[in-house]
């Protein structure tokens, strides 16, 4: 098997150690050409600024928050490289200021956001459910907005159906974007249906844990939808598009027969290499093999307010 067929969940977490280890040496001597400029490998400083937010309004019932720790160190970045601390350990040379997000295509006023407006907006405290595609599963405490209150602003056209999601390309500070390793094509795009964009559960979080967004999740700006697999997620967001077919996303070019353009959370389809009706919740103890794997549920646990959105439609078909 091949693990450059297969990138997504990295080695370390389904593959034989031995196999692990050995791309772990290819990235080491920058074979892979994952070398590393030396002052982005130092961890990235504490400048994260409070944030302040009300409440969302979710039912938070019977969530417990994934510890800060976790929710920071067990990443994935792809722009940072492939293992789970390359984010945290790779970031710290990433500058997600000045920033801005162009919201255009088929709108009818297509507008400029400069990200310090953005945060000056009122914000919400959502804690939501993540389901990684690989089968491990975090609370996170989010903060942020609805992306319906930005596509509102700009007055999608009739014609608009789709809203395309495009990742900073910045190779000089992302080493992950300068290596030769085949994984992903930059930038890191992803797409939803209009009205899956327009659901109050999407929101654009620019913070977490009452504090602006560290850069290993996604900073300034990144997507996040509760309801499906978390690398609809778009880190890092440059730019949002209205479109009237449906856009191109990255892990489906990447392998289009594992991950669907939809990727909603479903326990009862499974990945082609490993089974979706279980989780491990990261950062409690016993989570991968032991008592704390937990089962699955429809949507992530979002079925009440989302299931709607798919009605009539073939949901193992369009995965
Ligand atoms: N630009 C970009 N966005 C991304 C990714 C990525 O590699 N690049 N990974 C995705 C995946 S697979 C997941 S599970 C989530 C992880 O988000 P977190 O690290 O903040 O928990 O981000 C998603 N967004
Ligand atoms: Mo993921």
């Amino acid at each position: 098997m091949s693990i450059f067929r297969y990138p997504h969940p990295p080695a370390s977490e389904i593959t034989p150690r031995s196999l692990w280890l050995s791309r772990r040496d290819l990235l080491a001597t920058g074979l892979a050409g994952a070398i590393v400029p030396p002052g982005l490998l130092r961890p990235a400083p504490a400048r994260a600024a409070p944030l302040t937010a009300r409440s969302g309004g979710q039912s938070t019932e019977g969530l417990t928050p994934t510890p800060f720790q976790d929710v920071t160190h067990y990443n994935n970045f792809y722009e940072f490289g492939l293992e789970k601390t390359d984010p945290a350990e790779r970031s710290g040379g990433f500058h997600p200021r000045p920033w801005t997000v162009r919201v255009d295509g088929l709108v009818a006023h297509p507008r400029t956001y400069d990200i310090d407006a953005l945060l000056a907006r009122p914000l919400q405290e959502r804690l939501y459910r993540m389901r990684c595609v690989e089968a491990w599963s975090m609370v996170i405490p989010w903060i942020g907005f609805p992306l319906a209150e930005l596509l509102k602003e700009v007055e999608p056209l009739g014609s608009a159906k789709y809203v395309a999601f495009e990742s900073v390309v910045r190779p000089s500070e992302m080493p992950g974007q300068s290596g030769v390793l085949p994984v992903l094509d930059w930038p890191y795009v992803e797409g939803l249906r209009l009205d899956e964009a327009l659901h109050p559960l999407t929101i654009l979080a620019v913070g977490l844990y009452g504090q602006t967004l560290p850069n290993q999740n996604g900073a300034p700006i990144r997507l996040v939808v509760p309801w499906k697999y978390g690398f609809k997620g778009a880190k890092s967001v440059v730019r949002i598009r209205l479109t009237d077919s449906r856009p191109p996303t990255s892990w489906n070019l990447r392998a289009p027969d594992e991950y669907g353009f939809y990727a909603n959370v479903n326990p009862e389809v499974d990945h082609p290499r490993w089974s979706q009706a279980t989780e491990r919740p990261i950062g409690v103890r016993g989570g991968f093999f032991g008592a704390a794997r937990k089962p699955t549920l429809p949507f992530n646990g979002y079925g009440e307010q989302v299931a709607a959105l798919y009605a009539g439609m073939n949901l193992r078909r369009d995965f």
